[in-house]
């Protein structure tokens, strides 16, 4: 047997397995005469799941027993105990307290599937289960093959020898999280910072085990979701069975990618099991569809996991762009391995070239944080994403794509990915790269503090970046990985690392030596090995471990002074000036259809329990903080549909301010992402889109103030400073206009000017005094209207008042609407006989969209909105129901508009 091998690159924390597979393949080395290509199998069928012990005392609080039922694979416990009716629908009402048990209990799911003959005498044959939430123990025919500890983890396990002929069992065993970690949470003589204490007894609010598990954070309650300790075989299980050899990864590595040549290394993972001369070719297809040879190689492979590089070039490539900036073209790659001729394994990724930087320079404030693709710097507009339900399991790639459709359709670029749920799907970021959005990764790091003082801990979140970079490293949409959410400010601001060195010098200096080394090191070094070139960022907000962090002179900053505390209005927004806001946010219901669907009319009031129960913030009381800001600008709404109405008013006209100022502020700021972009459930949330995709106000309104080209005016203090922004690389011509009015359109002031919007910035066109634009009108009665129409862009407008909305004289009856029937289903149209703000246009219980809402019309103004619904224009007519905000602000109960047939 010929054995001299070409050194591969070995995979870190392989090596050690080379030589002892080595003696087990040279023993079945007899039976490989016509070996065969690689097996595959997916193991999604026949499983079941039971309980195996109850809760606390060892109650069965809903009786369910111990019996076997079917379960979907993959899941979660409560998916499965909904499916079979044995718990109520943990989004609906308030059963939250109630099956908490579930996160105590220990759970068993097992199938059982058949193995051909080939496939157990195959050489190599491998179980690798995609995520194992998360104490999990394995069993293959009764034989424990496996003990995990993290479910962020690809938890590979060799079974060659294991397997039967016929039928074989699986088995797992998933232990509470809860009981598993909470006696050595408890001896602990001082503890690490958590998160959400559990408000239902199931853990001690001072032992909080969140942080000492890798398991998605917001399991155990956020301040937008509920609490659902869950657990489950939650992606997909698989068996591979190879003879020879496999491609176990495919890594297209960008050297160097420019309008004339990209420059790449394909870096197939190959794993080895007989020895021999294999060749390795790389296949490129264009996203024209032809498909080259790119590069091939053959080479002696020994035994083991290694890396074959093969580097090659492609002159013009066809770059893909951030959406707004070009298209976003993808390239397919496929690593083929052979061996005498025939194709032994394939495989194929998809890939978009570009290059990206993260640009930090020194300036007279501190130094920028920019993203710069493909040479040019990106103002980064977006929001955080946070997980799409309490069970990642059952979102499906159709929900991913409706929301991340809508970040596209309200102009944003970019999604921070957030660290407090956990790496999201491959549909996820297949969708991100083809609507071009590029994606802050976090890693699964939520807040708090973790022990990562324990060189074991580290060791697994070690092996997860492994796992979760290799996964992801070719997605073109990701532009940084970045280690956590808020730890280091908690650390340093929030009291967390004051309160330990004071309790534990030791001990907290220990803490912060874990965080520095897991954060500052091992991370940081993962990313630079694995992730083909992209930036690391060690958390959000922070300076790159320098001393000060959250600050506008440098690195990025999450800005809650506007509704966290001291909970400044949102003026506020105007005073701070990052040089990337990666967070900022303010609350709004979603609308009265998705809150019917988890709520009862009956209950719905601010302050009714179940209400409550939608409501995270301050553990139920997060809406005394919405009414805090509603009664700021608009004063006391009547009754629940104005405090929703008003909410989302509130929410969106705040948020357009601070976006509006971020990208006015361009270039000292690159990026404004509010908080946040989704929904986990139907709740009161800081989302924009609420659980079932459905817009809120904000949507709306991001995609006006995010639009490409866009007109900011500020007021602030009296004064009203006024800017055109570019996102384009190009210069456009257009006008800038300026009108005072009165609320029933009687003109004061009307003046245009040309101007050529300059590329890629921020144009500063006029300040004015309240004095100046107002010449003594009433600041009650007038608004001033500045226009911004550029060639090619859609007209940009912002209406500015000069004070606030509770104290303005609206004119009753507006707003007239129309809605026609015609061949492409319905039109809306709306007309203004004075200021009409914050139209609201709602169709009750139809599915039906208008293309636009949230809308401001001017007196005399006529808009024409197509409806698309499955419903008949008739009955979208009965069902029509708009509110203004004069509507919502008129003294007694009013009868909103309706429209006229
Ligand atoms: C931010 C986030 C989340 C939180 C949000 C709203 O700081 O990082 O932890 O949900 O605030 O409070």
């Amino acid at each position: 047997m010929h054995t001299r091998s070409i050194p591969v690159t070995p995979v870190q924390g392989t090596r050690s397995l080379f030589v002892l597979r080595a003696l087990c393949f040279i023993a079945l080395f007899a039976v490989l005469a016509g070996a065969q290509a690689v097996e595959q199998r997916q193991l999604d069928q026949g499983w079941e799941f039971r309980q195996i012990s109850a809760g606390a005392g060892d109650e069965d609080p809903a009786g369910i027993g111990s019996a076997w039922r079917p379960a979907s694979m993959p899941g979660t416990v409560h998916t499965d105990l909904l499916a079979h009716g044995l718990i109520p629908d943990p989004y609906v009402g308030a059963p939250e307290a109630g099956l908490q048990w579930i996160g105590l209990a220990d759970w068993e799911y097992r199938t059982t599937f058949q193995v051909s003959g080939r496939m157990r005498r195959a050489a190599r044959s491998e179980l690798a289960f995609e995520g194992l939430d998360t104490f999990a123990e394995v069993f293959l025919n009764d034989e424990k093959v496996l003990d995990a500890n993290n479910a962020f983890r690809t938890w590979r396990i060799p079974v060659q020898g294991r397997l039967r002929e016929g039928a074989n069992e699986l088995r797992v065993v998933l232990r509470s999280p809860i009981r598993r970690l909470l006696p050595g949470v408890q001896a602990m003589p001082h503890r690490i910072a958590g998160n959400y204490p559990s408000p239902y007894g199931d853990e001690p609010k001072d032992a909080m085990t969140a942080n000492f598990a890798r398991k998605p954070g917001y399991h155990y309650g956020w301040d937008w979701g509920p609490r659902y300790v869950t657990a489950g075989i939650w992606r997909a299980v698989r068996l591979t069975s190879w003879d020879r050899a496999r491609v176990q990864d495919l890594q297209v590595r960008q050297d160097h990618v420019a309008g004339d040549v990209a420059e790449l290394t394909a870096i197939p993972t190959v794993d080895v099991a007989r020895p021999g001369r294999y060749r390795v070719r790389v296949w490129q297809t264009s996203p024209d569809g032809r498909r080259t040879l790119a590069s091939e190689r053959e080479l002696e492979l020994s035994p083991g996991i290694g890396r074959v590089p093969l580097s090659f070039r492609i002159r013009h490539p066809q770059r893909w762009y951030p959406v707004g900036y070009g298209a976003q073209p993808l390239y397919a790659f496929a690593a083929e391995l052979a061996q005498d001729g025939k194709i032994i394994d394939t495989r194929s990724v998809r890939t978009g070239l570009r290059s990206v930087e993260l640009r930090r320079e020194r300036d007279a404030t501190g130094r920028s944080f920019a993203f710069v693709v493909n040479g040019i710097p990106v103002f980064a507009k977006g929001a955080n994403a946070i997980p799409f339900d309490m069970f990642p399991s059952r979102v499906t790639p159709a929900q991913l794509r409706r929301v991340l459709q809508s970040a596209v359709d309200a102009n944003m670029n970019m999604v921070r990915s957030w660290g407090g749920g956990y790496y999201e799907s491959d549909a996820f970021y297949d969708i991100a790269d083809e609507l071009g959005l590029l994606v802050w990764q976090d890693f699964m790091f939520g807040g708090g503090m973790q022990p990562a003082y324990d060189p074991g801990f580290r060791a697994n979140v070690i092996a997860e970046a492994q796992d979760q970079v290799r996964r992801l490293r070719n997605h073109p949409s990701i532009v940084l990985w970045c280690g956590n959410n808020e730890e280091e400010i908690a650390w340093k601001y929030w009291g967390h690392g004051k309160a330990l060195k004071d309790a534990d010098p030791a001990f907290a200096a220990r803490v912060w030596d874990g965080y520095v080394q897991l954060f500052d090191r091992d991370l940081r070094r993962v990313v630079a090995e694995e992730a083909g070139g992209i930036a690391y960022w060690p958390s959000s907000p922070s300076d790159d471990m320098a001393e000060a962090a959250n600050t506008p002179a440098s690195g990025d900053m999450h800005y809650w002074e506007v509704w966290g505390n001291p909970a400044r209005p949102p003026s506020a927004y105007l005073d701070v000036t990052p040089r990337f806001m990666s967070e900022y946010g303010l609350q709004a219901w979603p609308v009265r259809r998705t809150i019917d669907r988890v709520i009862g009319r009956d209950e719905q009031r601010i302050d009714s329990p179940l209400v409550e129960a939608h409501q995270k913030f301050l553990a139920g009381k997060g809406n005394e903080r919405l009414l805090h800001y509603i009664r700021m600008e608009f004063g006391e709404p009547r009754d629940f549909d104005d405090f929703v109405y008003l909410s989302q008013v509130m929410q969106a006209e705040g948020i357009g301010l601070a976006a509006r100022h971020h990208r006015a502020s361009r270039p000292h700021t690159m990026g404004s992402l509010y908080w946040q972009l989704n929904d986990v459930w139907p709740g009161a949330s800081w989302s924009g889109i609420d659980w079932f995709g459905r817009w809120k106000a904000l949507q709306f309104h991001a995609r006006r103030f995010f639009a490409p080209v866009a007109v900011s005016a500020l007021r602030k203090d009296g004064r009203t400073t006024v800017s055109a922004v570019s996102d384009r690389t190009v210069p456009r011509r257009g006008e800038w206009r300026l009108r005072v009015m009165d609320l029933r359109g009687r003109v004061l002031r009307d003046e245009r000017k040309a101007i050529e919007v300059a590329p890629l910035s921020s144009m500063r066109l006029a300040a004015y005094d309240d004095a100046d634009l107002l010449a003594g009108a009433d600041p009650a009665r007038t608004v001033a209207v500045f226009d911004l129409s550029v060639e090619g862009e859609p007209p940009s407008r912002q209406v500015v008042y000069f004070t606030e909305a509770r104290n303005i004289a609206w004119p009753a009856s507006a707003l007239r609407a129309e809605l026609h029937a015609d061949r492409r289903g319905a039109k809306l149209e709306l007309t203004a006989d004075a200021v009409a703000r914050a139209v609201w246009i709602d169709f009750g219980e139809f599915d039906a969209e208008p293309a636009d809402n949230a809308l401001t019309l001017l007196p005399g103004e006529r808009v024409a909105l197509r409806v698309s619904s499955d419903a008949a224009p008739d009955a979208l007519r009965q069902a029509l129901r708009i509110t203004t905000l004069a509507d919502a602000l008129s003294e007694p109960s009013s009868s909103r508009s309706t429209a006229t047939p």
